[in-house]
């Protein structure tokens, strides 16, 4: 047979499928249903290799479980909104709209190279203003449940881009994308307040067992639970600004109060305000310690630094102990109460400040089979487990007892009419600013007039759409600038009143659209909560580890606010979620240290290792660490030439096979040959097999020999192992196992002479059931083949093959055998044999009479399926 041409096959697959709707999922289907969802592109202008390893994965999926009866739900889309539009914009002179929508057609074209079983009826654009507008409906259903608000607040100010940033969007103190150093500013910011689901988030994680455990680990510590304490220090008054008395602090350590040394607010703290009214020194420091921002990491790595404010704070257990109160750079306004008291001993912080000001440490919690007085803390605090010292009344106490003495004793007293201390859960998240200064991206549905202050826009004016004429020849937002778009009348007094010009946060646009996907048709509404109940959760989600907190989180969030509103009835949208690993590849660089593409590096492996010259010129070539494939690094694969080259099932094929789904899977042109090899292979056994079962009669045999037997037991098994493998998402293994069992296969097709008649039925058995078992993979291929083996139809609509149990059951075991305790050999006897059986098959094996030595047998031990021990 000729050899199988994947350049004329792909595309003829693909545009029958189109044609015969094969991938498209009906709402009022009334099979199971099963959502496969992968993360939704933004549309850069390119498919990268990550998206294919991305889509092939979930393909594999949502292609097995069609097979196995479910009404898959299986749709793609486009992240569509976002800076980059803008920037191509201002770059290139091209609209934004213009440059998304023209992406969009070039990757869907790519993406339908890659043979993807997508329901295409329903994709969305989360540019589109028939998406937006239900998005627009919603932020108003929000506002008006309280679950959006408008709140000054200190942002992220990019100075390049002239945005506020999240503070996930600020690395290192710089904006994400401009690279800029980000400054603090208060603004006005529209926000939804995630808060108010804190520990749901966070208990409903427990109920997530499809998820990776890192996955949930991280969500855990970015909603960041703490129990602690409220304790209101009373505050020196002879020391005191006019109008102050106490300072309210947050301890997880309460514990630890007798080790306190210090107390420290932040630059932003009320009292730090009064302090620096009549202190130009200590203004001044303020103004320099906040000059370095909010962000976490900076905070985290930046020298500890403070400034005695002269004010005193009195330790609650102890009316003559005054405790000096800084203003500091590591305290955070943000968190608690935006004040700490400090006890250096037990927290790395407060140690490193005390040594640099001098202020000393006294340890309070001494680790079991120390001796407290040997005990002493210089550079490094002791966070870990131990008894109460030096501590008064809580001496001798662990530190729950401890922290829960503390606590009884401090909510009981009384001071004014308030208790000095209150037990309190404190979460680190905060509440999700959405509002961005960018053009490219969905309105805020928000009017502001001088006389009503903020107005909804009715639901009747919605969608508020984008101006098509925006202008981007200056820096800042497009929509402020623009002429006429935000000049209206109020919906309310019909006064001169002026729209929201920012816009919302993209992470907005992908935090429900998987919602949105189940009835993208309703003009009227986001969902059709009957059918979006139906048809979520999603049951398997895939995407890339990078999105393991945000957007899973903002989702998660979504997912409980549009329950608050009524557009769906449940908690969490994603039942099963997968990341998975990178694509990666080594780096060359030139003796310059400029990277090449690998196209141009010519690699041999010599005595000396792996050796690389520039193609053309011989130029000798590093070979660097492997990593992420990155345009800068220029490592990368371009899929386009991958499918030109090889075909798609190959890329798909290469994408599976070579680690698990979860791990990075490194490039190798070798190994995508390999593939290629491989599909010729799989295309030549299906012939031949075609040829050699020709004499099958219809019926099935009634019994079969031993070849026959061996067949069916290996073609079983591999569909018992890969049926479980798909399941359980160890696409690799399954890959293994299909390779084996072509192995097997294709021994037994080339023994010589005509097979016997229950042979020639094994054999079309066998491929039948090894095409659909790489069809998920290879889906081009198995139709082709599926077209040799003589069969009507589609192999994608063909129902998985059914396992005959029977033929999994080991019909062998091999035990190993010893005498007197010493291993002599191993035995293989019938699974069914009986101890007699064995007995007679383990004595007359010749190691055994020569251990024995002509000694008689006194006692034979069989240890079922495993030992047999002759005692002489
Ligand atoms: C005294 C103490 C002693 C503390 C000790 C720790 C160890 P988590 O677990 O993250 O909630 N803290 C409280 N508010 C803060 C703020 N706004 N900025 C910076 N630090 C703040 O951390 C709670 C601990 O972080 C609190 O417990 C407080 O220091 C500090 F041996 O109080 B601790
Ligand atoms: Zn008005």
């Amino acid at each position: 047979s000729e050899r199988y041409n994947a350049r004329d096959a792909e595309p003829r697959w693909q545009r029958l499928w189109d044609e015969q709707a094969i991938f498209v999922s009906k709402n009022d289907d009334s099979r199971p249903k099963y959502y496969v969802l992968e993360m939704f592109p933004y549309p850069s202008g390119r498919i990268h290799i990550g998206h294919v390893r991305n889509y092939t994965l979930g393909d594999v999926l949502a292609r097995f479980m069609r097979a196995k009866g479910f009404n898959v739900l299986h749709p793609m889309g486009w992240d569509a909104f976002g800076l980059p539009a803008e920037n191509a914009a201002i770059e290139r002179k091209v609209a934004p709209k213009a440059w998304t929508y023209d992406n969009i057609a070039a990757m869907k074209k790519q993406l339908r190279s890659i043979g993807l079983s997508l329901d295409w009826s329903r994709e969305i654009a989360t540019c589109d203003p028939s998406y937006y507008k239900h998005q627009q409906k919603m932020f108003l259903d929000f506002l008006r449940e309280g679950l959006a608000e408008r709140e000054k607040r200190k942002v992220n100010w990019d100075p390049v881009d002239m945005t506020v940033l999240a503070n996930e969007q600020v690395i290192d103190g710089r904006g994400w994308r401009s690279g800029a150093v980000v400054e603090q500013r208060e603004m006005n910011q529209w926000v939804f307040k995630i808060t108010k689901y804190s520990q749901e988030l966070l208990s409903a994680l427990d109920t997530l067992d499809r998820w990776p455990d890192k996955v949930r680990l991280m969500q855990r510590n970015w909603i960041g639970r703490s129990e602690g304490l409220l304790i209101r220090f009373a505050l020196d008054a002879a020391t005191t600004p006019a109008g102050e008395s106490e300072l309210k602090i947050f301890t997880t350590r309460p514990d630890t109060l007798f080790g306190a040394k210090f107390m420290a607010i932040s630059a932003d703290h009320p009292l730090a305000q009064a302090a620096a009214a009549k202190n130009p020194e200590l203004a001044a420091f303020i103004a320099e310690i906040k000059k370095i921002g909010t962000a976490q990491e900076i905070i985290d790595t930046a020298e500890k630094q403070g400034f005695d404010t002269g004010i005193r704070a009195v330790h609650p257990f102890d009316p003559s102990w005054k405790l000096p109160v800084y203003v500091a750079n590591f305290v955070l306004m943000e968190y608690g109460t935006g004040a700490i008291f400090g006890c250096p001993a037990h927290d790395q912080r407060d140690l490193d400040f005390v040594n640099k000001y001098s202020l000393g440490n006294t340890p309070v919690v001494c680790p079991e089979g120390q001796d407290p007085k040997s005990f002493v803390i210089t550079d490094t605090a002791y966070d870990g487990d131990g008894r109460m010292i030096n501590s008064r009344f809580l001496d001798g106490m662990t530190i729950e007892q401890a922290k829960d003495e503390v606590a009884k004793r401090l909510e009981t007293e009384l001071r004014g009419n308030a208790p000095v201390g209150e037990r309190q859960v404190n979460f680190r998240l905060r509440d999700w600013g959405i509002s961005r200064q960018r053009y490219w991206g969905c309105p805020i549905p928000v009017i502001h007039c001088p006389k009503c202050d903020v107005v909804p826009v009715p639901d009747a004016d919605l969608p508020v759409k984008l101006p098509d004429d925006a202008t981007f020849d200056r820096p800042g937002n497009a929509l402020d600038h623009h002429p006429t778009w935000k000049h209206v009348t109020c919906p309310k007094c019909g006064g001169k009143a002026q729209r929201e010009t920012d816009t919302m946060d993209t992470f907005v646009d992908s935090s429900w659209y998987f919602a949105r996907f189940t009835d993208p048709w309703n003009e009227n509404a986001p969902t059709t909560p009957a059918v979006a109940n139906r048809m979520l959760p999603v049951d398997q989600y895939i995407g890339g580890v990078e999105h393991a907190i945000l957007h899973l989180l903002y989702s998660r969030f979504f997912t409980r606010a549009m329950k608050a509103t009524g557009h769906i009835a449940l908690d969490e949208p994603f039942a099963g979620m997968f990341t998975q690993g990178m694509v990666v590849h080594e780096t060359y660089q030139k003796a310059d240290g400029t990277y090449v593409q690998p196209a141009d590096v010519k690699v041999e492996v010599g005595g000396n290792g792996r050796r690389a010259t520039l193609l053309g010129t011989g130029e000798d070539i590093t070979i660097g660490p492997i990593e992420k494939m990155s345009k800068s690094k220029k490592n990368t694969v371009d899929p386009d030439d991958i499918i030109e080259t090889y075909g798609a099932d190959v890329a798909r094929w290469f994408m599976l096979s070579d680690s698990p789904p979860d791990r990075d899977v490194i490039w190798s042109d070798e190994r995508v040959q390999g593939a290629s090899r491989f599909v010729q292979r799989l295309w030549r056994l299906v012939n031949d097999s075609v040829e050699l079962g020709k004499g099958a009669p219809t019926a099935r045999p009634a019994s079969f020999g031993p070849d026959a037997t061996l067949l069916r037991k290996a073609a079983h098994g591999a569909l018992d192992k890969v049926t479980t493998g798909i399941e359980r998402l160890h696409f690799n293994v399954c890959l293994a196992h299909i390779r084996e069992f072509t192995n097997s296969f294709s021994e037994i097709l080339q023994r010589p002479g005509q097979p016997s008649a229950d042979l020639a039925w094994a054999i079309r058995e066998a491929g039948q059931i090894l095409v659909q078992l790489f069809s998920p993979m290879m889906p081009h291929l198995a139709e082709e083949c599926w077209q040799v083996l003589g069969q009507s139809g589609l192999v994608s609509e063909a129902n998985w093959p059914q396992i005959e149990r029977d033929l999994l059951v080991e019909d062998s075991v091999t035990l190993v055998v010893q005498v007197n305790g010493k291993k002599r050999g191993e035995v293989t006897v019938a699974t069914a044999a009986q101890n007699p059986e064995i007995e007679a098959a383990v004595l007359a094996l010749d190691a055994v009479k020569l251990a024995l030595d002509g000694k008689p047998v006194r006692k034979v031990i069989i240890v079922p399926k495993r030992i047999v021990n002759v005692v002489g």
